[in-house]
């Protein structure tokens, strides 16, 4: 059972469409006797012998003085079998704003009340129908902005993360069954508690999580979409590339040095990721006013970005700035690949893809990579939609199992092994939400919209 101190069943009831116009429109409603009070809804005394569970109904809903207020159907779900786990029904009416609160406003008149965000989803969380996870998935698909993040947050909802740590909590549960065992039975001579086994399955199970803790980072980056900028020295063909991505003739291209001083900004779809590409003004010393300005600019863009794609060609191969050389977001890409002058030896074990931007060689392939590196082993087309909240306890467990394994190695003591396996196990299940306080709760489904 989840930690819960508020166990409320009462009826409350909710527009679940946004308030505006549209074809349909559906309020619902959830707890104690709401079929009764949606029969009342509807000019009955009692529940209708045709009601039944998952069954449509064609009703009115009427005032108190018996005017009709809406037409439409009546969805009557039973507990536990609905998606809050209660008894549940779901009116879908005519999309217009004003005859829906006319039915809100008598489901709220007959006894139900408002429902706070998230309401019906946290009571499904406290009836058992999903786990933590699974219901911060569903916050996260009503957030998601492409397809690539929907899909990502519904492989949490189906239970993608809740399986794979059940296995690792079951894994850590048989460890910590055979401590305990050796401790209640530290006086026999036959080691029950092998270390060796343990240190091995501990490392197994930190790769594990690292793979998971992955999908963390390349949710950020399906979610917000990855920002890359193109730099180099004039000339490079950086705004070449920028059109060639963009598949227009957006910037201008010419062979004078300088031609690019604003920045030019673009919103393009690599495979359902969201990428804000950046060309900028190429990197040079100058006195001229308007291009130090444009340089100046595209500095400070150079921090912002996850990538910096720099780009270097014939004939003087500039590289970039000391302090960047070493910066892991750097990507060094020797361009104009199609000019037969060869990458001077000193460069190409540095060169991280060799395109040329004007012929488009080599693009696709240095897409893929920087997707590749942002996103780590993680194949996005399976990632799953984490959170932050969940890559910080996935990183608890990791240090502490981390911990576990240098005592055991250390021929600690079996108690301190326990504990270090016990912290472990309680950071995933506050993944899942099998302990979560009030307050990390309430900041979860304050997070959703009223009537989810
Ligand atoms: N052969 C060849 N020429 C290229 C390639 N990419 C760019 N160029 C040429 O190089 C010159 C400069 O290209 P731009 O794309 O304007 O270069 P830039 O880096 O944006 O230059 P600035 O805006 O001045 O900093 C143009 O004449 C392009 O046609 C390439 O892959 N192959
Ligand atoms: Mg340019």
């Amino acid at each position: 059972m989840p930690a819960q101190s508020i166990l409320s069943s009462d009826p409350i009831a909710a527009l679940a469409t946004p308030p505006g116009q549209s074809a349909l429109g559906i309020v619902r409603m959830s707890g104690d006797g709401v079929w009764t009070l949606a029969a009342h809804a509807c000019g009955h005394k009692s529940i209708p012998e045709s009601w039944a569970p998952r069954t449509a109904q064609v009703v009115t809903i009427r005032d108190s003085d018996g005017d009709v207020l809406d037409e439409g159907v009546l969805l009557p779900w039973k507990g536990p079998h609905s998606s809050t786990g209660e008894d549940l029904v779901e009116f879908i009416g005519h999309g217009s704003p004003a005859a829906l609160t006319l039915v809100l406003e008598r489901f709220l008149a007959l006894g139900a009340r408002p429902a706070k965000p998230g309401e019906f989803t946290r009571r499904g969380f406290i009836n058992g129908k999903l786990t933590l996870d699974q219901a911060e998935s569903v916050a996260s698909l009503i957030d998601a902005k492409t397809g690539a993040a929907a899909r990502s947050s519904l492989r949490v909802l189906m239970g993608g993360l809740k399986t794979q740590l059940q296995m690792i909590e079951e894994s850590l549960q048989d460890a910590l069954g055979l401590v305990e065992l050796e401790l209640d039975f530290a006086e026999e001579e036959i080691p029950i508690f092998n270390r060796d086994r343990f240190v091995a399955d501990v490392a197994e199970l930190l790769d594990q999580l690292e793979r998971l803790s992955q999908h963390a980072r390349a949710s950020k980056y399906l979610r917000n979409g990855i920002h890359v900028v193109i730099a180099g020295e004039t000339n490079a063909g950086k705004s070449t590339l920028f059109n060639q991505w963009l598949g227009q003739e957006r910037a201008i291209v010419s062979a004078t040095p300088g031609t690019t001083r604003d920045y030019l900004d673009a919103a393009v779809d690599w495979n359902g990721i969201p990428v804000r590409l950046v060309d900028t003004a190429g990197l040079r010393l100058t006195e001229e006013a308007i291009e130090k300005e444009g340089i100046r600019r595209a500095q400070a863009l150079l921090e912002q970005a996850d990538v910096l794609l720099w780009l270097v060609s014939p004939p003087d191969f500039v590289l970039p700035d000391e302090r960047y050389v070493t910066d892991e977001r750097l990507l060094l890409i020797r361009n104009k690949a199609d000019v037969g002058v060869l990458t001077p030896e000193t460069l190409s074990a540095k060169v991280t893809a060799a395109i040329s931007a004007t012929t488009g060689d080599g693009l696709d392939d240095l897409q893929a990579r920087i997707v590749q590196r942002l996103m780590g082993g993680t194949n996005y087309e399976e990632s799953l939609g984490l959170e932050q909240r969940h890559a910080r306890h996935l990183n608890e467990a990791a240090e502490a199992l981390g911990r576990s394994s240098t005592l055991a190695s250390a021929n600690a003591s079996e108690e301190l092994i326990a504990v270090e396996i016990r912290a472990a196990l309680d950071a995933l299940s506050e993944i899942t939400g099998r302990i979560a306080g009030d307050d990390v709760l309430n900041r979860i489904f304050g997070r959703f919209c009223i009537g989810k």
